[in-house]
């Protein structure tokens, strides 16, 4: 048989599901490739009418991925939009959404964040806290899943997008809500049958009926970004931007140089502090990683 294109829509462990125009296969790669991700395309070889090898890796558009010294997650390859998703319930965590929208930067993706569970009391403080957010650019929109998903419908037609946040907030829900035939289990059911929580454990992209894709991903405790270096970091913070250039030394690294003009907008709260420590922490980390490798 020849060769088929093919899209990765599930992956497990070593096993990636590839759509292609003549069905699903089950593929495996051949001898030690890994790095493949859902929403990679690829040339697969089929084996038998629903089993394949995948050939070779299409060149990507962007990758989002998380790492730290030992391990490379791939979240997922040819993304056009990531939907960062938050709750006010269970607590948010500020950090790990900077960290996403970092990612988001790096890989070259825009983001947007999702408040889900609009209809809970706590909601209404967890949107005044990402004013700031929406400030910087980034479009926050407000739903809940349970009721009402149009506000996030409406900016998915033709793309291919990615839901990613904490566990918990909501993000298989609102891939049920939007793809009807996804019929992922998410927590509730789970609840009532005592049989743990149905977190999602695996990376999978599902079809829209009125065209594009939803990727539906893990939850996230953390967000590592071992693989970014200075100059990544410090061009993830779009309100660093107008005053690049205007610290004391050329090569300030704005943590705890004299002179610094980031500094200066951190201290007369021209910049939110909680963002210029999730900088420094990143920097700190990437210093850290340099000292190991030494
Ligand atoms: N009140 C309220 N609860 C919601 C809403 N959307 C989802 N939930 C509940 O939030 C819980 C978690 O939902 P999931 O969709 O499993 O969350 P998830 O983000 O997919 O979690 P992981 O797969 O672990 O990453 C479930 O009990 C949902 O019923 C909403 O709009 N309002
Ligand atoms: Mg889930
Ligand atoms: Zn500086």
């Amino acid at each position: 048989m020849s060769h088929l294109a093919g899209r990765v829509v599930a992956v497990h462990g070593r096993h990636f599901l590839v759509e292609t125009a003549d069905g699903r296969y089950d593929c495996v790669t051949r001898g030690k490739k890994g790095g493949i991700a859902c929403g990679d395309r690829v040339e697969i070889k089929p084996t038998s009418a629903d089993c394949g090898v995948i050939e070779k890796n299409l060149p990507r558009d962007n990758l989002l991925y998380r790492s730290d010294r030992f391990h490379t997650k791939l979240l997922a390859a040819n993304v056009d939009q990531v939907f960062v998703v938050t709750a006010a319930v269970p607590t948010p965590d500020p950090g790990l959404l900077d960290r996403c929208l970092v990612a988001c930067a790096a890989a070259g993706i825009p983001a947007a964040i999702v408040v889900n569970k609009a209809d809970l009391p706590e909601t209404a403080a967890w949107l005044d806290r990402l004013l700031a957010y929406e400030a910087l650019g980034y479009p926050v929109i407000a739903l809940a899943a349970r009721q009402d998903v149009a506000p996030l419908s409406e900016r998915l037609a033709g793309k291919t997008a990615i839901l990613v946040g904490a566990s918990g907030v909501g993000k298989s829900t609102l891939i049920n809500a939007l793809v009807p035939a996804a019929e992922i289990a998410t927590q509730d059911i789970s609840e009532a049958l005592d049989t743990g929580k149905h977190t999602t454990t695996h990376t999978r992209l599902y079809h829209l009926s009125g065209g594009g894709a939803l990727i539906d991903s893990p939850g996230m405790q953390e967000f590592a970004l071992g693989h970014l270096g200075q100059a990544d970091i410090q061009a993830a913070f779009p309100e660093f931007r107008p005053l690049i250039g205007q610290c004391r030394f050329y090569n300030c690294r704005h943590l705890k140089e004299p002179g610094c003009a980031i500094l200066a907008a951190v201290e007369d709260g021209r910049i939110a502090r909680q963002r210029w420590r999730g900088y420094e922490a990143l920097c700190r980390e990437l210093d850290q990683a340099a000292h190991d490798y030494r």
